[in-house]
């Protein structure tokens, strides 16, 4: 397919896809080699320039994406890092939507990886079942080539879960294992202890304020910014900052929903918005 035929196809895709209307498997497979060859060239450090709209946890809320969409910042006046967990409610609509945005808008979209972008935990929350057996492999494979941190403004670091002890990734191209540095990057979460502590989850570890405090100075960072926690107002502004994008948790935890906004010259602010309700069946519940 030549790059003309493609782009429009590419467009087209888009448009029914903001409506919330799939698309066959013939073309998301097109967007799944697409969208490999893109993500193999980003780094595991993923280098994103302000302005920025830092976004995550969505958990599948489709319609509270495109609300997202609506009060943000618009595109190309704001780069928009996603940062995890596209898996959830509308899991297919949500990941169907975001891999041809990453193809089209490459430089404006990243989409690191969540916990929920593993297959194991993906099934668990219904993306499998969701799915087409083939459509399934397609990105369950997708899954291990999305970067697992962004460095935003280029003081600030987004990753999904926290801080990991053995923080050396060779190889990214793997399911993520019940231990080591990928498991702590999606899995650890700060803790009210200093020091590193064994985590409540069963995966990575807790980390206190020290050991952030010492990981943003020896990096020349101002910030860690995560997801991987509810946060009822939508973000808390502590050493460790956690945004959580999703309005109405599985629309029943009536939580506010945030995107953490970083202007020209890196100062950031929070930006709260509103739930969007769920229209038709998901396609689990
Ligand atoms: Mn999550």
């Amino acid at each position: 397919m030549d790059h003309k035929t493609f782009t429009k196809e590419l467009g087209q895709c888009v448009m029914q896809l903001i409506k919330c209307k799939l698309v066959n498997e013939k073309r998301v497979r097109t967007l799944y080699e697409k969208a490999k060859k893109i993500l193999t060239k980003e780094s595991n450090g993923q280098e994103v320039g302000c302005p920025i709209s830092v976004c995550r946890d969505m958990h599948g809320q489709f319609h509270c994406l495109m609300e997202l969409f609506r009060v943000g910042r618009k595109s190309p006046d704001t780069n928009y890092p996603f940062m995890g967990d596209y898996v959830g409610y509308y899991s297919l609509e949500t990941v169907t939507l975001l891999v041809p945005l990453k193809v089209r808008y490459t430089e404006y979209i990243t989409i690191l990886r969540g916990n929920h972008e593993s297959r194991q935990i993906a099934q668990v929350y219904g993306f499998y079942d969701e799915c087409l057996r083939n459509v399934w492999k397609y990105f369950a494979d997708l899954f291990d080539y999305l970067p697992l941190t962004a460095l935003v403004g280029g003081q600030i670091l987004c990753l999904y879960g926290g801080l990991s002890p053995s923080i050396v990734i060779e190889d990214r191209l793997q399911e993520v294992l019940h231990e080591g540095p990928m498991c702590d990057l999606l899995g650890s979460d700060p803790g009210d202890r200093g020091g590193w502590g064994i985590s409540p989850r069963g995966a990575g570890y807790t980390f206190g304020q020290d050991i952030s405090e010492t990981f943003n100075h020896a990096n020349g960072l101002t910030l860690t910014s995560r997801a991987h926690l509810l946060v009822m107002e939508g973000y808390n502004d502590w050493n460790v900052v956690a945004i959580f994008s999703a309005p109405d948790y599985c629309y029943r935890c009536s939580s506010q929903a945030a995107i953490m906004e970083l202007d020209d010259t890196s100062k950031y602010s929070f930006f709260e918005f509103d739930p969007e309700p769920p229209r038709g069946e998901p396609h689990l519940t």
